[in-house]
């Protein structure tokens, strides 16, 4: 008994030792957080030269005031343990502690406002403060960009210093058309994946279109059913059940990302007319006699690419019917404060039923409780306060939105079209508007792209991704990097300090990044990628 007893005290001599020889050899090499390679940039950066290092006895404490910490620490936890494949767990405390990772969200900084924050690094302790637990996530984005790129790496060094940060617009947002080629609930959370690092906020979710309805509708079950049943090419299509997308909001939410939803209309409504032939004026849904590529298999559905055949019948009750049904179903399961109705490219509605038919699905959405987006051609309408006009072609048309008081979404095609290709060359894409190379869609800033209209006119900007060329995640990737991440600096980083040929640097450095997320990126000739070691 005795004996091993001395055994037990021996073995865990040994352990203490083991500890503090493991903690003392792990040698800090000196670093300059000014030197990381922090996409979108932040506001400002000090160093002091040395690093925190991460290693398996590294806590993670959150300020127990609030709970929704617990799931930032969480998502910080899972990081570094895949990082570094350690095993470290969250704990509440009441106050700050003497080391370790410390999330706050009591800063009580105006400057910092919803998304901002506070990282102060040093040698034993991490503390990230910020007003609340949404500038906590964006702050630890940073903290993950700070980290190697690599999975697996034996030491996790992070450089000390502060950085005070926060970002230049409220609303940066990718689009990603499910309609035109259908992406699955699993392809919808890794793009919120690549939202979430580069700190964007919104994902806008194109969700029908004449090639496809793609969320169901309890009260009009054939929307999804049959509108769902194919896509561009002819392919098997496929719609998200409620189910699936109160999945992807949460998924979302978690990460601080709201969803905002886009039931496209009047035009671009082909695949709900050919589901519900009551909401054409003829109830002839079936019969788009000019067009090739209607399905074969499915009556009225259509498998190409065009654009402004269809329109729902304005001058009856009936489709203020459907669309009030679909609209309190969407916001019912939607906690974001927008419903976008597009309102695009309607070339066969007439413009005297297309004004009033705007103004009157605007009511529609303010009586459940939402706020409405629509493109560009949807300030010729009355807008209502509250309301957001994007702008992506119609400059003329910002303008009026403007003049009437609304605010501006800034996602104009010939910048900030992720659809666009990046030069002749590339496999996939389009370029009605304009290639756009990496640099190109770096260039410009929403508050001095159209002369007249000011940034307190704009509420940020979104980077479309429009389906028409991309039938998989490959695609996906290779359109939306290495693009996303500029659109991502332009809405956080202030205008004086973006700067392309720096910007590319860092950029280049996020080339390992990508392949570490297995992001099938394009390598544009215009990133240095070989100048990171
Ligand atoms: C125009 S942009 C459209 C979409 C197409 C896109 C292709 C907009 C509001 N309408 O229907 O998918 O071009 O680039």
């Amino acid at each position: 008994m005795y004996i091993k007893q001395k055994g037990t005290y021996f073995i865990q001599l040994i352990a203490v030792i083991a500890i503090i020889l493991q903690s003392s050899c792990e040698t800090r090499t000196p670093k300059d957080l000014t030197k990381e390679n922090i996409i979108p940039k932040p506001v400002s950066i000090t160093a002091t030269g040395s690093s925190f290092i991460v290693n398996a006895d590294t806590k993670i404490y959150f300020d127990e005031s609030s709970r929704e910490l617990e799931r930032n620490g969480q998502f910080l936890a899972d990081y570094l343990n895949e990082a570094g494949s350690l095993s470290l767990g969250t704990e509440s405390v009441s106050e700050a502690p003497q080391a370790g990772i410390y999330l706050s969200a009591s800063a009580n900084n105006d400057q910092l406002g919803d998304e901002g924050y506070n990282l102060e690094i040093t040698e034993d302790l991490i503390t990230m403060s910020a007003n609340n637990p949404q500038g906590v996530f964006r702050g630890l984005q940073t903290i993950r960009q700070l980290l190697p790129a690599a999975k697996g790496s034996a030491t996790l060094e992070i450089a000390t210093g502060t950085i005070s940060d926060f970002p230049t617009y409220s609303y940066r947002g990718s689009m990603l058309d499910v309609a035109r080629h259908f992406f699955d609930v699993s392809d919808v959370k890794r793009y919120i994946d690549f939202l979430t690092f580069y700190k964007m906020n919104v994902l806008h979710l194109h969700l029908t279109d004449d090639q496809g309805w793609r969320i169901e509708i309890k009260s009009w079950p054939k929307l999804a059913e049959y509108g769902g049943l194919t896509e561009v090419g002819g392919g098997k299509g496929g719609f998200f059940t409620q189910d699936d997308y109160i999945e992807i909001v949460k998924y979302a939410a978690d990460r601080h990302i709201i969803i905002i939803p886009e039931i496209d209309m009047p035009g671009h409504t082909q695949a709900a007319l050919a589901s519900y032939p009551e909401l054409t004026c003829d109830g002839q849904a079936h019969l788009v006699a000019s067009l090739k590529e209607m399905s074969s298999d499915y009556p009225g559905l259509y498998t190409g690419t065009e654009v402004g055949f269809s329109t729902l019948c304005t001058s009856q009750e009936a489709t203020y019917k459907i669309i009030n049904d679909v609209v309190r179903e969407l916001a019912a399961i939607t906690p974001g404060p927008y419903i976008h109705i597009g309102g695009d490219e309607s070339h066969v509605t007439k413009k005297e039923d297309y004004i009033p038919f705007i103004e009157r699905v605007q009511t529609i959405v303010k009586s459940h409780g939402k706020n409405m987006i629509g493109w560009d051609e949807t300030a010729q309408s009355a807008l209502q306060p509250g309301g957001v006009v994007q702008l992506w072609h119609n400059e003329e048309f910002a303008k009026e939105a403007v003049s009437k008081g609304a605010k501006l979404i800034m996602a104009p095609a010939k910048k900030a079209y992720l659809d666009m290709s990046y030069d002749s060359t590339s496999r996939i894409g389009y370029h009605w508007a304009a290639y756009i190379e990496v640099d190109e869609g770096y260039n410009w800033d929403p508050s001095t792209y159209l002369s007249g209209i000011n940034k307190d006119d704009i509420i940020g900007l979104e980077a479309p991704l429009w389906g028409e060329t991309i039938t998989n995640m490959d695609d996906i990737e290779y359109l939306t990097f290495p693009r996303l991440p500029g659109y991502a600096e332009i809405g956080w980083t202030p205008l004086e300090n973006r700067n392309w040929d720096e910007y590319k640097l860092r950029l280049a450095a996020h080339g390992k990044r990508f392949e570490a997320m297995d992001i099938d990126y394009y390598p544009s000739a215009r990133v240095p990628w070989d100048s990171v070691k």
